[in-house]
């Protein structure tokens, strides 16, 4: 394997600092063994599995007797023993030896893999690795060679719609469920997350503390947050001051959310005229199954998330892809996207620097090739 390969492995303390009876180091990435083969050559050659004994020798002197574990050829676990300057030395010796070998200009591929362990979905995870695979940098190079402008100001804006989308898989949108008591946030937040997680009632004001779960919605990561449902409870009545409180939080959830869905119970209340909905928010009439006679007009959806757990979330689903211009799939093999702000920026420079006719324009994309 080429020496080049060493720099996507990453060196981890998996146990906790500190001294211990063991510690255990993790190396991911491409070339993990022949990071370790600095300090243990077996490595090279040694069968996948283990544990194994290795004896961890740098520049001649033993540094510990070590169990080896090789999960794959992207990961290998070592064991060592406990003692802080033993893992100070392990950890020193195998870093000098993955930096040593990072002197090609791979930056952008580096970072990739970095966030890999940090994508929030599938795709995202798919996503980093193409541009791993130097996607990103292949797109980049092609358009800095792009004699003409106006074909140039195309590849750029669809480079940047490529990072617009692929940020909607990397990072979770948060969604935030308000509505009246009773609505059916607790509800639709369960089947969104696919568990119990939130209380379910039929007396109004269940639900006082905000809860946030990761969920999906189709391909899409977001983070989802149930609130304390909206009704005017005085002060001074009976636990006044705790459905205050709880309403508080609701609206400052609400203040941060990226997308809002706004729940009317179909069978109680009308909603106001859609005129009035703010950017941001849906509106979801929900136990749509108890709603005789028809839904109510004005509302993006209808759903029972009882009867139909599934349907209901795939109706959200529609509704957020409607409203984020997502395109049907998250994921498509090979395609550059830029990934981090850095790249984004990157981009988003050289559009603007295109915009007002600079012939510079290229500058800041050689730059992220460079970095
Ligand atoms: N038939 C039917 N009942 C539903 C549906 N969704 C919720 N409910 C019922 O409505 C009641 C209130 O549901 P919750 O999910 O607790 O409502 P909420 O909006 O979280 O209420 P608060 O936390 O009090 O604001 C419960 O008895 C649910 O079983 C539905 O789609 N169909
Ligand atoms: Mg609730």
């Amino acid at each position: 394997m080429g020496r080049g390969l060493l720099r996507f492995v990453i060196v981890r303390q998996l146990t906790a600092p500190g001294p211990g009876g063991v510690a255990v180091l993790e190396l991911s990435g491409a070339g993990v063994r022949e990071a370790l083969a600095a300090l243990w050559p077996a490595a090279l050659g040694a069968p996948r599995g283990g544990p194994r004994l290795a004896r961890l020798e740098c520049a001649g002197e033993l540094l510990d007797e070590a169990l080896v574990w090789i999960e794959s050829e992207q990961r290998v676990e070592l064991h060592l023993h406990g003692s802080p300057p033993v893992v100070a030395r392990v950890l020193a010796a195998l870093s000098a030896r993955v930096a040593a070998a990072d002197t090609e200009p791979s930056i952008l591929e580096q970072r990739a893999w970095e966030l890999l362990p940090h994508a929030a979905s599938e795709a995202g995870a798919r996503i980093l690795l193409d541009q791993r695979d130097g996607a990103l940098r292949r797109e980049l190079e092609a358009l800095c060679a792009v004699a003409d402008d106006e074909a140039a100001a195309t590849s750029l804006a669809s480079l940047l719609e490529a990072g617009r989308v692929a940020r909607f898989a990397l990072v979770p949108t948060r969604v935030v469920l308000v509505g009246p008591v009773n609505a059916g946030k607790s509800t639709l937040f369960n089947a969104l997350v696919g568990a119990q997680r939130a209380i379910v009632s039929p007396a109004p004001g269940a639900t006082r503390d905000v809860l946030s779960e990761r969920a999906q919605l189709g391909e899409w990561p977001i983070q989802a947050l149930d609130t304390a449902g909206e009704r005017s409870v005085p002060l001074d009545a009976v636990g006044g001051e705790l459905e205050a409180r709880g309403q508080q939080l609701a609206r400052e959830s609400s203040a941060e959310a990226d997308w809002i869905v706004r729940l009317w119970a179909a069978d109680a209340e009308l909603p106001p005229p859609a005129a009035s909905r703010p950017p941001r928010e849906v509106w979801v009439a929900s136990r749509a199954d108890l709603c005789v006679g028809g839904a109510p007009g004005g509302c993006d959806a209808y759903v029972s998330a009882v009867r139909d757990p599934r349907d209901a979330v795939a109706q959200l689903t529609r509704l957020f892809v409607r409203d984020h211009a997502l395109p049907a799939r998250a994921w498509r093999a090979g395609t550059a996207a830029p990934f981090d702000g850095s790249s984004r920026r990157a981009l988003e420079l050289a559009r603007s620097l295109l915009d007002a006719r600079a012939r510079n324009w290229r500058e800041p994309l050689l730059e992220a090739l460079r970095r």
